[in-house]
């Protein structure tokens, strides 16, 4: 098959990679050549052509950190922010978190699937080709491995790809209140090992925060995961600052998400372990955050950024990944550019792929068709979508 009459943003090397007039074969779900089209090779150009008709192409979409799999949701607590509650105070009296915890124990994998399945199509009606999925609303080893089978089952039941982490490290349940250390080591640790022996597990993530885990008992947890020979991720200086991106580095993370508490010595360990910044906008907006990510010092030290929707029932209710986008341009001043960088190239960094998020050759034939001129037209609208189709392992929807 070949791709014609578009614009093809590579994200290949610094900034978009732009080719005008561009094409692309693709040949059993791989990219096998891109560029220009007056540069197409003899033997290619006789392939079945489609004509894109002008519009731009990216590679499609990957949202790299979502909890799209959960029971229940969180709109009475909306309206506690609203009233005045914080969402520590929340948290810190049983609900937050927790409130989704007893939703999710209470439904089967099929109830999971059902609520999931609209909130994932929602992120690929927006192009997106490949998401991760995180546990961690159920926190018994029961209903952790049942969070991950339903991500599992999303990704049988739609044409995406699904990286799931396994998050049992989210909050202390009551059963265990004030003996955090005994959950890490009586739920946690089986229940990676377990998740892990069923094949549900591609990386490890933890919440290291005042309301959930200290940076001592998440490392007992990354010292299995090492074990396992799992990679590592983690929530680290959301609300404050623990030490929890020091501690990512130190495990050479694939990334270290939030990061608004994050410093300029933290954002150097980050360049030297290879560990992705991810910044999530979406929970910096909802819980109206004040400290922004320092995302100059990302840049000035070589910290490749990754960008994402943290789509969950509480602190993030975005299924939008261009709002996201849009969001990390005006509300933590990154170019159109990073933001596309950090749902495509970095974000497949993130999820440590390597055959996603650029156009070239051995690249994954995801793409997203746009009806825009420009990629700067991806991130500048608020609520409007210009999707006009999206490319999965080299077949178009
Ligand atoms: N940080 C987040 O943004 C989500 N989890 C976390 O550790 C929020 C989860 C929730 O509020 O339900
Ligand atoms: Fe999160």
């Amino acid at each position: 098959m070949l791709l014609t009459n578009m614009t093809v943003v590579t994200m290949q090397g610094v900034g978009y990679g732009l080719i005008p007039d561009a094409a692309i074969a693709i040949k059993a779900g791989r990219i096998v050549w891109v560029g220009p089209v007056a540069d197409l090779p003899a033997d290619l150009a006789s392939q079945p052509r489609q004509d894109l008709g002008g519009r731009l192409v990216t590679p499609g979409l990957i949202d790299c950190h979502t909890h799209l799999v959960f029971g229940g949701n969180r709109a009475r607590e909306f309206e506690m922010r609203l009233e005045g509650a914080s969402y520590e105070n929340i948290a810190r009296a049983g609900g937050g978190i927790l409130s989704t915890v007893k939703a999710t124990r209470k439904a089967t994998v099929d109830a999971l699937v059902a609520a999931a399945l609209p909130r994932l199509d929602a992120l690929i009606a927006e192009g997106v080709c490949t998401v991760e999925i995180k546990s961690g609303y159920g926190l018994t080893v029961t209903s952790e491995l049942n969070m991950l089978r339903a991500a599992r089952r999303l990704g049988e039941l739609r044409r995406v790809r699904v990286r799931t982490s396994y998050l049992a490290a989210h909050a202390v349940p009551p059963e265990y209140s004030g003996r955090a250390d005994a959950y890490i080591d009586e739920v946690c640790i089986p229940g990676l090992r377990a998740a892990h022996a069923e094949g549900l597990v591609d990386a490890v993530d933890g919440f290291c925060e005042g309301i959930a885990f200290s940076p001592d008992q998440i490392a007992r947890l990354f010292d299995v995961a090492a074990a396992l020979g799992l990679p590592v991720k983690l929530h680290a200086e959301q609300l404050s600052r623990l030490g929890g991106t020091a501690l990512a580095a130190r495990y050479s993370a694939l990334s270290a998400d939030h990061v608004e508490y994050t410093t300029e010595d933290d954002a150097k360990a980050l360049a030297a372990a290879g560990t992705v910044a991810t910044l999530l906008p979406g929970a910096f907006y909802t819980l109206r955050e004040t400290q922004i990510p320092p995302v100059d010092a990302f840049r000035r030290h070589g910290v490749p950024m990754a960008l994402a929707t943290d789509a969950n029932p509480g602190s993030s209710p975005l299924f939008s990944p261009l709002l996201a986008m849009n969001m990390g341009c005006t509300l933590f001043r990154l170019t159109p550019a990073e933001a596309l960088a950090g749902t495509t190239r970095t974000a497949a960094c993130a999820l440590g792929l390597d055959d996603a998020g650029q156009i070239a050759p051995g690249m994954r034939a995801d793409l997203a068709v746009w009806s825009v001129e420009t990629p700067a037209e991806l991130a500048y609208p608020i609520g409007f979508n210009p999707l006009y189709q999206r490319w999965f392992n080299g077949e178009p929807e």
